[in-house]
């Protein structure tokens, strides 16, 4: 640090130059993220409200109890009455909220616990097991991607505490068999956890839209939890996950008493002590501000954009998509050319998209409009051509 600082005009145009490698998400090159641009009136609230520390509940009483209110439209989303739960940082806290609570819940089994999670269970869930010392058992997927429900049945043993399903996979936006799974974990005494970090936000809307939706909500009695991140579909601001618990009860399961606060008897619950209330209150003015129809008029989009790429790509040579998008999440892949070629010549066209093993993964976010899409497949015509030549 210098002794004298910089004025704010020269500190405005350094940081700018520094800042040049960054890319944005209205550049539209953006196609292999889970978040985006967050929505106008999100960013003006978290602005306004930035001081808030929801850590000390005594000195932002309001905030607090706006806090409940986006538990409990978020809730109803997820047809859940008197849910509870926290606006955390992300989908990983969430998740690792839900583990330790399982770990918590079953505290008397001795030895070292196990938790059951699908193959294509987000790395949230390795962070849980090295955490907190457990195993982490990953079950093999069908040939659907989905977990593969007979496998999880005989991966159970005495020392199992929790089983997670996840309703839109990270790679592809697949949804687990979640009744299934919910049978098996209440047979099993149980915790059982669903990850709709990117879900969460999409799969209730498509039913009104005319489209296929697997149904995942607390109606499916074994769910004790669920994650759902407005800072992803929820186009809230980042940072902003959210863990729904079924009850109080499994809330509470990690609770810790923090008696110094102003406010007295307070406690935390959440892994993070300090945290944003301007992110709850920007949250909250998005669930009133666009109400269901306003969310269901952007997944529209989104899902128009993801379900004519899809077909695009099935018009095209010598690429494929993995599975027909549920979401939109798009998997494309190829079995002429080494997909990780395309993704490196895709790369260098200056497209930020993500290889998984054996597909690109495409994200049609809300940022992402028909004309972005055009100049990407006119892009990955090119690239098919150049490899068919052998460049
Ligand atoms: N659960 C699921 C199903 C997820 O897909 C993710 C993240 C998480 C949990 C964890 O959420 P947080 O990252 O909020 O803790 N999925 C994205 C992914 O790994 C995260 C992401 C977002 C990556 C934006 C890149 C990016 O630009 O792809």
């Amino acid at each position: 640090m210098n002794e004298l600082g910089l004025s704010i005009d020269l500190l405005e145009k350094e940081l700018k130059s520094k800042l040049q490698k960054d890319r944005t998400f209205d550049s539209g090159r953006i196609l292999g993220s889970m978040c985006t641009r967050p929505h106008s009136l999100a960013s003006d609230i978290f602005t306004r409200y930035i001081e808030k520390n929801i850590g000390d509940p005594g000195l932002v009483e309001s905030t607090g109890l706006l806090e409940h209110e986006v538990i409990k439209m978020l809730s109803s989303l997820l047809l859940l009455k008197n849910g509870a739960g926290y606006v955390v940082t992300g989908g990983t806290e969430a998740n690792i909220l839900a583990i330790w609570t399982a770990r918590n819940r079953a505290k008397a089994k001795s030895g070292i616990k196990e938790v059951i999670v699908p193959e294509s269970a987000h790395f949230s869930f390795d962070k849980a097991g090295d955490l907190m010392g457990l195993k982490i058992k990953k079950i093999r997927l069908t040939s659907s991607y989905q977990v593969d429900v007979e496998k999880v049945k005989k991966a159970i043993t005495a020392k199992t505490i929790a089983l997670v399903g996840v309703a839109g996979t990270t790679s592809l936006g697949v949804v687990d068999p979640v009744k299934e799974l919910s049978d098996i974990a209440q047979e099993h005494n149980l915790y059982f956890h669903i990850d709709a970090a990117f879900g969460g936000y999409v799969l209730p809307f498509l039913k009104d839209l005319g489209l296929k939706a697997p149904q995942v909500n607390f109606n499916v009695k074994g769910i004790c939890s669920m994650t759902i991140d407005p800072h992803k579909m929820g186009m809230s601001v980042i940072p902003a996950g959210c863990i729904i618990y079924r009850n109080r009860e499994l809330a509470d399961t990690v609770r810790l008493g923090v008696p110094y606060l102003s406010g007295g008897e307070n406690a935390h619950a959440t892994i993070v002590g300090t945290r944003s209330g301007a992110s709850v209150l920007a949250v909250w003015s998005l669930l009133r501000h666009l109400g269901k129809s306003g969310y269901r008029t952007i997944i529209r989009r989104c899902m128009d954009v993801t379900l004519s790429l899809a077909e695009s790509i099935k018009q095209m040579k010598d690429v494929e998509v993995v599975i027909d998008p549920v979401i939109n999440v798009l998997g494309i892949t190829s079995h002429r050319f080494p997909v990780s070629e395309i993704a490196k010549k895709l790369r260098k066209k200056d497209w930020a998209i993500s290889l998984f093993p054996g597909h690109i993964r495409i994200v049609i976010m809300p940022h992402v409009y028909p004309e972005h899409i055009e100049r990407f497949k006119d892009d990955l015509e090119k690239i098919l051509d150049e490899l068919r030549e052998g460049k």
